[in-house]
């Protein structure tokens, strides 16, 4: 499998993904500003007409965006990871998780506040949201080790958007169960190599 990938994004989970799983997969970087790929300048819209990452091009050659989609697709392929529960109740709670980190942190809390061209009143809009939904995530993560009961791809996407909170100045301090989680989480082998990786990758775009 192909995973396009811009470095530090949200496309970090599915590397991590990988990583848990100690699965091959190429890495493919994309600038997603110019809408290219680094390494030739080809047109990325070519692969996703909406210019975004990630991007997973499977062994039959087609692709699949969307990181929930991406991510449970990868869990499906290593199912020894235990990176999805098998079925019931407890895969639905990490399908709950999956919604809940891509449409009320990421899109509604992070991407705002990391898009140079939101307006101060979208800012604004967006960082009225950051306590109701941390003080939920706090509430849930107090005393637990991960969103479910192991780690799962929940809890890559959840590190990978906690991991822009230094560049939107969100201060975990005033969620110690979060801000916990966080820091536990960078220190995981898999989480640690691959942010590193991508930390390199992203100072060398810049
Ligand atoms: N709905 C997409 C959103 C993905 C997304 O926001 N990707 C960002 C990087 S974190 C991106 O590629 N942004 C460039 C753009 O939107 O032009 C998903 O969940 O995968």
């Amino acid at each position: 499998m192909q995973l396009y990938f811009a470095p530090l994004a949200c496309s970090l989970a599915t590397r991590i993904a990988f990583y848990e799983a100690d699965a091959k997969a190429e890495y493919i970087q994309v600038d997603t500003k110019r809408k290219v790929l680094t390494k030739d300048n080809a047109d990325f819209n070519a692969v996703n007409p909406l210019g975004q990452v990630p991007v997973l091009r499977l062994d039959d050659g087609s692709t699949l965006t969307e990181n929930t989609a991406v991510l449970q697709y990868v869990a499906e392929c290593f199912p020894q990871t235990r990176l999805m529960p098998a079925g019931g109740p407890a895969q639905a709670r990490v399908r709950q998780w999956l919604g809940f980190i891509g449409t009320e942190l990421h899109k509604a809390v992070y991407v705002p506040l990391l898009d140079s061209k939101a307006s101060d009143a979208v800012k604004a809009y967006s960082r009225d949201k950051i306590k109701l939904r941390l003080d939920f995530l706090q509430s849930q993560l107090a005393g637990r080790q991960y969103l479910a009961d192991h780690f799962t791809i929940a809890d890559a996407y959840l590190t990978t958007i906690l991991n822009w909170s230094r560049a939107t100045s969100i201060d975990l301090s005033p969620w110690p169960a979060v801000a916990d989680y966080y820091a536990r989480m960078l220190k995981r082998p898999s989480i640690a190599k691959a942010v590193s990786e991508e930390y390199e990758l992203y100072m060398k775009e810049k």
